[in-house]
């Protein structure tokens, strides 16, 4: 086991003030000359120089100050290349390698690989290695000049175009940067253009670059980069810092996109997108990514992290960032509803499992496994309660102070806390824990109400509580800001929000002078990252969901009352009469925002379902959860079944497509209402919208809800039939299958699936699409007979050896399995085991799939 700790931190002992490099591309052979001006970080020591380099690098020669050292002084192991410090200067000195490496053999897309032809690299956290032997550290910045030789049309890396010859580039990126923010692009690329002159006047080029042909789709990607730009310098008063911006966009990749430094690279899903191929969905997920991989400029680039431990650093703030952006782009109130239902499905599901971690880990075995809904959203949730905690002039400041402070460093969490401290004169130490500690508070809320002469005194006591986690048996109490409204009982707010602040165990706080007894809006906003308990009647949660002011809270109300029924219904328990009514009045309020409308019909997910009872310690029945949200989906459809039917002709969208939040939001809500009339009418309008539909947003929700009923085989094959060579589109087409699949069909439709010539898996978003499909259909994933879980272990076996990275990610799908029954458990534990016990498993793999067994 080779396990990094965080307490194991010591600086680089050489400064590295510049890297030139020179790549002659080859697809097999690709040649590598790198300098280093180093020199040692201290005269007086003497220490061995340690470079990274990964197995595949051949070294073909090195020299320091031009001459090879004594073959004894270096020696090379399958992950470093060390000199000797006995052959080292005292003074600065260039190092010199040559290496070969071949781009066409590289499947783990870590590194320098080969995409359709074109050449590309992803180096963080540690890829850079497998390109040169190098300090790949976060911690060691260099400024970066960087030739590339090759017959390819555009050749480009990061920072300002200095050369162009036929046949070679030169690159030149004066912010030193450590080595996971290099990039390099090879190939037949066409871009679409634009400029952005940056509010002190300097003319920056935007370029989205794509293969020749997908230029039409690429215009929304560039709209996205436009207002990014902007709204960083509004909003946090940052600029562009180069003479261009490039943006590629790439097939194989192994997650959404990377920062590199003036030269970001994409998944081609999060910058290609028509409104034929690309929902609405896609399209605010591709503003979302461009602003996020932009912001990184000044969150992750000018100022990076000291070590991987710190990647919160960088990551939560930046999601946050892209959050505050996207509520300002389109609606505050949805987003932070989105927000929340997906810190709850992956972050709290993570939380609670065997794979918790607190935001700032200080150990782990493969960084790459860390990239997590733990560190990059519950990451930006601490940020949020700071905010809160400081108050926004508070945030304001302590942010200017960060980028003052600290531009040109690789710093730490404890920088980051020091800059609240300083600029708002608050202690942090206890706030810390939220960093240092996992696991999600469980926070009870209870009230008590005396009547009074001069008016009635309502007492709120909290009570927190954390379970334990992996290696955290204890967890002391943290800094909790509760949101909190009052509102009587005419339905008007009679105390506006007020943050408390918890601290204690158990801590109590009073309202007085109340004229009659209030409800309580809690939590308000999703305040904070915590699960709230509290005794309510669904009397009153309908009182909440008709007049709660705070669009979180009263969304959560519905929510509350939804998952009340579903839960009751699958342990056979009564019926969801209440949320059937409260729901029905409140879709029919056509004041309402209809993607509000939309949040609200939308029942919990089967997955939500599961994880709400076994928080209450009942051992969820996927099978009876399946059932029991299909029957009060069918109970809301029949009770009102004119009203939606009337929603349906209302929320029709006329016009040419457009993917802004207004439009957005009438679709969203009429295809959750089809979704609902699709039980009843036979899949009728379902069928004529996938056939009359312009836009691919329409036609998925049509086609999803077919196939829900057992339906659709033939818009499945129409959508194959068009769409064919568009791999984004076919991606959906293969997620779709098993994901809307009767539950007990979903596994073999997946293996089906699998056997197809266009199952081209080792493209990651192809692979994604069909295991992720599988997984996202709760009760066809955890089918009784184990064939979800066996079809899963197959494919992360077949796909550790050719990509460690995407099969240990996809090897979260078990991340639950100790919620189930025995059977179940059994079998996920046996395939947990098959892959466990296989020969030559990647440390990638090997590390997940032992914590969730241990
Ligand atoms: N920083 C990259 C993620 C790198 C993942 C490495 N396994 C993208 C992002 O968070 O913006
Ligand atoms: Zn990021």
């Amino acid at each position: 086991k080779n396990v990094q700790y965080l307490a194991d931190y010591r600086p680089y002992p050489f400064v590295l003030s510049a890297t030139r490099m020179r790549f002659a591309l080859a697809a097999t052979d690709t040649r590598v000359r790198t300098e280093l001006s180093l020199a040692p970080r201290d005269p007086e020591w003497s220490e061995d120089l340690v470079l990274d380099g990964g197995k595949a690098v051949r070294l073909l020669s090195l020299t320091i100050d031009g001459e090879a050292p004594d073959p004894a002084h270096v020696t090379r192991d399958g992950e470093t290349l060390t000199v000797a410090a006995a052959a080292l200067p005292r003074h600065p000195f260039l190092l010199e390698t040559e290496v070969g490496i071949d781009p066409s053999a590289n499947t783990a897309f870590e590194g320098l690989y080969i995409s359709n032809g074109m050449f590309c690299t992803q180096c963080e956290a540690e890829g850079f290695r497998h390109i040169t032997f190098y300090p790949d550290r976060p911690d060691v910045m260099a400024t970066f000049h960087v030739t590339i030789d090759s017959d390819l049309p555009v050749l480009l890396s990061n920072g300002n175009p200095v050369g162009q010859s036929q046949g070679r580039a030169e690159w030149h990126d004066p912010w030193p940067k450590p080595s996971y923010l290099f990039a390099l692009v090879a190939g037949d690329l066409v871009a679409v253009s634009d400029s952005f002159a940056t509010r002190s006047g300097r003319q920056v080029a935007l370029n989205v670059w794509v293969r020749p042909g997908d230029q039409d789709r690429a215009g929304f990607a560039m709209e996205s980069l436009i207002k990014s730009m902007k709204w960083d310098e509004d909003v946090y008063g940052r600029e562009y810092d180069l003479d261009v911006f490039n943006i590629v966009a790439v097939d194989d990749f192994n997650m959404g996109a990377m920062e590199n430094k003036g030269l970001n690279i994409f998944n081609s899903k999060l910058v290609l997108a028509s409104p034929e191929t690309a929902t609405d969905g896609d399209y605010e997920r591709i503003e979302a990514v461009i602003a996020h991989e932009y912001f990184h400029n000044w969150t992750g680039n000018r100022i990076t992290c000291r070590d991987w431990f710190q990647l919160c650093l960088k990551e939560g703030l930046t999601v946050f960032r892209d959050q505050q952006f996207t509520s300002d782009m389109r609606s505050a109130a949805v987003k932070r509803i989105e927000d929340v239902q997906a810190l709850r499905a992956r972050q709290f599901r993570e939380d609670q499992g065997p794979l918790a971690h607190p935001p700032r880990p200080d150990r782990y075995e493969e960084i790459n496994n860390f990239y997590t809904a733990t560190v990059y959203e519950k990451g930006a949730e601490v940020i949020g309660m700071l905010k809160r905690l400081v108050g926004d002039d508070g945030y304001r400041r302590a942010l200017d102070l960060y980028f003052d402070r600290h531009d040109g460093d690789a710093a730490t969490i404890e920088d980051w806390l020091k800059v609240f401290e300083d600029a708002t004169g608050r202690d942090l130490a206890q706030f810390k824990r939220w960093y240092t500690d996992a696991g999600t508070p469980r926070l009870t809320m209870t009230e008590d109400w005396r009547p009074g002469e001069a008016g009635g005194t309502l007492t709120l006591t909290f009570s927190q509580q954390t379970p334990p986690t992996p290696g955290q048996p204890e967890k002391p109490s943290r800094v909790v800001p509760v949101a909190v409204g009052l509102i009587g009982p005419n339905g008007d707010e009679v105390t506006p929000t007020q943050v408390l602040e918890l601290t204690e165990a158990s801590q109590t706080f009073a309202f007085e002078g109340l004229g009659a007894r209030p409800v309580v809006s809690a939590l308000r906003g999703f305040s904070a990252p915590v699960m709230l308990s509290r005794d309510l009647d669904d009397a009153t949660r309908a009182f909440l969901l008709a007049h709660d002011t705070d669009p979180f809270a009263r969304w959560e109300s519905g929510r509350d009352l939804a998952l009340s029924a579903l839960t009751a219904a699958a342990q056979g328990q009564a019926t969801g009469g209440n949320y059937v009514q409260a729901i029905g009045r409140l879709i029919a309020d056509d004041a309402a925002d209809p993607a509000f409308r939309a949040l609200c019909l939308n029942l919990p997910g089967e997955e939500e379902i599961a994880t709400r009872l076994s928080t209450g310690g009942i051992t969820p029945d996927p099978d009876a959860i399946h059932a029991a949200r299909e029957s009060l989906a069918r109970q809301i459809a029949e009770t009102h079944l004119d009203l939606l039917a009337r929603i349906y002709q209302d929320m029709t969208v006329a016009g040419p497509y457009r993917p802004d939040a207004a439009d957005t939001a009438r679709r969203s809500l009429r295809n959750a209402v089809l979704a609902l009339l699709t039980r009843i009418d036979g899949g009728e309008r379902a069928e004529v919208l996938f056939g009359v539909a312009g836009n691919m947003t329409e036609r998925m929700a049509a086609l999803t809800a077919l196939l829900r009923r057992g339906r659709g085989q033939a818009e499945l094959a129409a959508l194959h039939d068009q769409f064919a060579d568009n791999r984004l589109v076919m991606d959906k087409w293969f997620a779709v299958q098993p994901m809307a699949a009767p539950p007990a069909q979903a596994a073999q439709i997946a293996r089906d699936l699998a056997t197809r010539r266009d199952f081209d898996w080792k493209n990651p978003n192809r692979f994604r699409a069909l295991l992720g499909g599988l997984s996202a259909n709760h009760a066809g994933f955890h089918a009784a007979d184990g064939s979800g879980y066996d079809f899963t272990a197959d494919w992360l076996l077949r796909m550790d050896p050719v990509n460690p990275q995407i099969a240990a990610r996809m090897s979260t799908a078990f991340e639950t399995w100790t919620r189930y029954d025995a059977g179940r458990r059994a079998k996920a534990l046996a395939a947990l085991e098959r892959i466990a016990s296989t020969k030559g498993l990647s440390r990638n793999t090997r590390e997940m799939v032992s914590r969730m067994i241990a």
